[in-house]
């Protein structure tokens, strides 16, 4: 039998597209920055056919691409363009199971995380995660990437939301780590092996995931302020105000939210915070400690949200940013962090030397900063031509990572290296570093098959 027909014998006819027109949403990513091809899509229903799958990939020796919501912003679920690699869609795995004894919930990977969200709600509870792309991206990518997203500050990212992992390793072995403990020192922690390799190491196929206590009040203000360093301050006047109750501080630069088309409250100024506080009491009066907190701190002006209305209103001015770039032609995305501390001085020192290099570009520069964490991105000079931009974009994705660099800082806070950055981290990392992940993979797959020329170095 042929590598097709054996697949077809494993997952099905529901399982196997061959189909070009049905392949192609699988080929290429969210923004269309990245392009490939494949000899097949797979799409099992069960860990027993992942399993099949990838132990007919590995003994034909064909590389296996993991696949979830394909919202990944480094090229990480797309193949490449020889059309020999398997594209692994776990879009079928769905399924969700909550235990509110434990606070946990098991889930299958290809479960989109709203589903999820909307599940712990359901009972009562919450599954903190929460990102723009919550109604498409998978559990499976999220774990894969360690997702951060909006509630990191008082949440953590998805390898502090995650107890037990079920991965099929790169020659089809299934790891059961599905475990609801959360605590478990017998060795080594296996499971943060498979979060955040981006699917280099094996295929995610569940997860137990830690859930929280429901949210009874909320309070969320947009806040105008003149300059980064003004926002930090914010920061810890909210904290002394109302401590972990502090669940989101979101910053953006004007440039970013010029971009958006959804209406701005509040005048034009240099940057806007969005701030929320959550609880779990129905009676807690956050506005007013907001009030309190933002009448302490220097803001330029204020404005608390009435309801749900104007809350969802504020999410949408945040959210959007990132869709109402691509409509602005090429961005140059640099998801880095730096210590919080060395935010302003970061952005000073960053803007001024690629305002030098490029004059009129538009810095759209937004983020989680309450992790250090910025969306650096870079859009063309208003009158530039799309090629002309691009053909720089080496020198000034150079300028940033050298001053990331410079504070000890990341060049991938959260979306990870995929295809976009798996070169580039070799200028960043060390040797050590560097040989210490060579040989984790070289463990794990010594064929090399799972999902090759994603995050490590090619050379
Ligand atoms: P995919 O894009 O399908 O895959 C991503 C990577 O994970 C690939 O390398 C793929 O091979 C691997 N993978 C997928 N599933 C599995 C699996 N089951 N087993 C092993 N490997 C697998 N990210 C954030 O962290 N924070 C944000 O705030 C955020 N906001 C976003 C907003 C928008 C509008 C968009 C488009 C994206 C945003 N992202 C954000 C990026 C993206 O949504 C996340 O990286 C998300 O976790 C990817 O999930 P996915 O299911 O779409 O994964
Ligand atoms: C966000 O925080 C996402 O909005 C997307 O991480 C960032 O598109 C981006 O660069
Ligand atoms: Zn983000």
């Amino acid at each position: 039998m042929n590598l097709l027909d054996r697949l077809h014998a494993a997952v099905g006819t529901a399982g196997l597209v061959t189909d070009p027109d049905q392949l192609a949403g699988y080929l290429t990513d969210w923004r269309g920055a990245f392009r490939g091809a494949a000899a097949a899509v797979v799409r099992p229903a069960s860990t027993a056919e992942v399993a099949a799958t990838v132990r007919i990939c590995h003994d034909a020796g064909v590389a296996v691409v993991p696949q979830g919501g394909n919202t990944g912003l480094c090229g990480g679920a797309v193949p490449d363009s020889s059309g020999r690699q398997i594209v692994l869609s776990l879009t079928r795995m769905r399924g969700v199971r909550v235990d509110r004894v434990n606070q946990t919930i098991t889930v299958g990977a290809g479960t989109v995380l709203a589903d999820v969200q909307a599940a712990a709600a359901e009972a009562g509870l919450l599954f903190p995660l929460s990102l723009g792309a919550e109604g498409s991206c998978t559990i499976g990518g999220n774990l894969a990437t360690n997702a951060g997203g909006t509630a990191v500050l008082r949440y953590g990212t998805m390898r502090d939301l995650t107890l037990g992992l079920e991965v099929v390793l790169p020659d089809g072995r299934i790891w059961d780590g599905l475990r609801a403990l959360r605590k478990d020192n017998t060795g080594y922690d296996l499971k943060h092996l498979f979060i955040g390799a981006e699917g280099t190491l094996g295929v995610i196929t569940a997860a137990v995931l830690r859930l929280f206590p429901g949210v009874r009040a909320r309070a969320t203000a947009w806040v105008a302020l003149p300059d980064v360093a003004a926002a930090l301050d914010l920061i810890g006047v909210v904290l002394g105000w109302a401590g972990d109750r502090l669940t989101c501080f979101e910053l953006m630069s004007k440039q970013a939210t010029d971009f958006v088309a959804q209406r701005n409250p509040l005048r034009p100024h240099p940057w806007y915070a969005l701030v929320e506080l959550t609880d779990t009491l129905p009676d807690a009066d956050l506005d007013e400690v907001l009030a309190h907190a933002l009448a302490e701190a220097a803001v330029d002006d204020a404005v608390i949200a009435a309801g749900p209305a104007q809350t969802a209103a504020l999410w949408a001015l945040r959210e959007g940013i990132s869709e109402a770039q691509n409509h602005h032609g090429p961005s140059l995305k640099h998801d880095v962090t730096v210590p919080t501390g060395d935010l302003p001085a970061f952005v000073a020192r960053t803007g001024a030397a690629l305002r030098d290099a490029l004059p009129g570009i538009r810095l759209v520069t937004y983020g989680h900063v309450g992790d250090g964490n910025l969306h650096y991105n870079l859009s063309k000079p208003v009158d530039a031509d799309d090629a002309a931009f691009l053909a720089s974009a080496d020198e000034l994705t150079r300028i940033v990572y050298d001053e990331v660099a410079a504070f000890d800082g990341s060049i991938s806070a959260e979306h990870g290296l995929g295809q976009s950055k798996n070169e580039t981290i070799a200028r960043y990392k060390s040797d050590v570093e560097l040989s210490l992940m060579r040989g984790i993979k070289q463990q794990l797959d010594p064929a090399g098959l799972m999902n090759p020329g994603k995050v490590l170095p090619t050379s």
